[in-house]
């Protein structure tokens, strides 16, 4: 399996701790959609970063997609979700929470970053802004009262306070072979400045 796209992309982010975590091996390609969107085309004519090249050159994109594949793969003994119902519900909101804050970052740098400065449209700025402001303030108040587990045994997709299988399985993760400090949510609660 090939996983193309740059780390510095919160979704590319995601995809390949999610994957170290699972314990699944890949093949990492660090390739951005813009400066090498013509070399990317060649891997998947979308241009969406991340896109994983599974073992029979099928190409997913998508990094939630990509995560319910990863987690297919490395079987029901093992998962970065929650298990019970409403832990997994919560789970679920965080996530959604955060993706809507990459969501609304990267349009930011796509406005600000893409048209020429005489195109930009203030109040469409001043929305994804607002946007962005509400998601993280969200979080940062969930955050504030329960502060994520930030260690590759206990981290989930939610970063870490609900308890997830692979908790129970708690002799597995020596063979992830990690043991490594992650940031937070799997990747995707970490803020970056650029974007892939
Ligand atoms: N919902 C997608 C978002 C992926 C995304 O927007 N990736 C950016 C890079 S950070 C990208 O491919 N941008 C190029 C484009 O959309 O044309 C995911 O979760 O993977």
């Amino acid at each position: 399996m090939k996983l193309i796209g740059m780390l510095d992309s919160p979704y590319v982010r995601r995809v390949a701790v999610s994957m170290q975590l699972l314990g699944l091996s890949f093949e990492h390609r660090s390739m951005s959609v813009f400066s090498t969107f013509e070399d990317f085309r060649e891997i998947n004519p979308v241009v969406k970063a991340p896109s994983l090249v599974c073992n029979d050159g099928e190409v997913l994109m998508d990094s939630t997609l990509i995560i319910e594949y990863a987690e297919a793969l490395a079987g029901g003994r093992r998962s970065l979700m929650p298990y019970a119902f409403a832990e997994r519900q919560h789970a679920l909101h965080d996530i959604g929470l955060a993706l809507a804050a990459c969501e609304k970052s990267i349009s930011i740098i796509y406005e600000r970053n893409l048209r020429p400065p005489e195109k930009l449209h203030q109040p469409w700025v001043s929305r994804i802004t607002s946007q962005l402001l509400a998601a993280y303030q969200l979080l940062e108040t969930k955050l504030s009262a329960r502060p994520l587990a930030v260690t590759s045994a206990a981290i989930n997709q939610a970063g870490g306070e609900y308890r997830r299988r692979l908790a129970l399985h708690a002799a597995d993760d020596s063979r992830s072979g990690t043991g490594v400090e992650f940031s937070g949510a799997a990747g995707v609660f970490s803020r970056r400045r650029g974007f892939a």
